[in-house]
């Protein structure tokens, strides 16, 4: 029980890391019978935020203030009338009236961003559901061994991108990656050592990490199963200004 004051969680300039050791869960305005793991806001120096909801068996999210994201963790949840399970998720762009129902006990990660306009394009204004199982997955630069899945349209209307990267035990990325994009990060599955800036973290299944943009980034996975991870990053819009 006590840790003696341990923790992996680390807050540094230009990165973001929380274990679950750490997580407070506190109810959002519009939320019944649920609460909310806020991971990172823009009070963070985020400009997006992402949450896990966890949901009691009759649980509701309400409206969302901005485009939202959601990607079902385990249980089941309906949202626009449809029934989605782990592994499915959802888009609702700014406007939607749409709120995430749970019929049973539920656990979603969510990602809400204000929409930045094209100056000379359509927005995103439809929603749409996908499964993760049925997107195809591609091999990262030609490596078999990680494969991305693309869950948002490749399409300049989406400002963001959420993608899941699997790494075969062993699998790394090739490169410390470091770029104008910042990520928000959780793990699904297995684990490793993340390089974030100048430190390096072992990592596992349930831990959040931000990355704020130009953070220097790699990964390695260790263990004897996959690890997996759902990550986001803005998108198609980084050279506005
Ligand atoms: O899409 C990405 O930038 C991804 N390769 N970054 C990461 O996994 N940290
Ligand atoms: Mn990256």
């Amino acid at each position: 029980m006590h840790e003696l004051g341990h923790t992996r969680s680390a807050h540094r300039h230009n990165h973001l890391l929380l274990t679950p050791d750490t997580f407070v869960r506190a109810p959002l305005p519009g939320m019944r019978n649920a609460a909310a793991i806020i991971h990172v806001a823009p009070a963070a120096g985020a400009r997006f935020t992402q949450f896990t909801a966890e949901f009691e068996e009759g649980g509701l999210l309400g409206p969302a203030a901005a485009q939202r994201f959601v990607y079902v963790i385990e249980g089941e949840l309906e949202m626009n009338g449809r029934a989605l399970a782990a592994g499915d998720f959802a888009y609702f762009p700014s406007g939607s009236k749409a709120s995430v129902i749970a019929k049973r006990g539920a656990r979603a990660a969510v990602i809400e961003k204000p929409y930045q306009q094209l100056l000379d394009g359509t927005p995103a204004s439809d929603s749409f559901t996908g499964r993760e199982s049925l997107v195809s997955p591609e091999p990262l630069e030609g490596d078999p061994s990680i494969e991305v899945r693309h869950l948002v349209p490749d399409d300049a209307a989406f400002d963001f991108a959420v993608n899941t990267m699997t790494y075969q035990p062993g699998a790394a990325l090739p490169m410390v990656e470091s770029h104008v994009m910042e990520h928000g990060l959780l793990m699904l599955s297995g684990g490793g050592i993340y390089r974030l800036g100048e430190y390096w973290y072992p990592v596992q299944k349930g831990d959040f990490i931000w990355m704020a943009p130009y953070c220097p980034q790699w990964f390695g996975a260790l263990g004897k199963t996959p690890a997996r991870y759902l990550i986001y990053k803005d998108w198609n819009r980084s050279i506005i200004f």
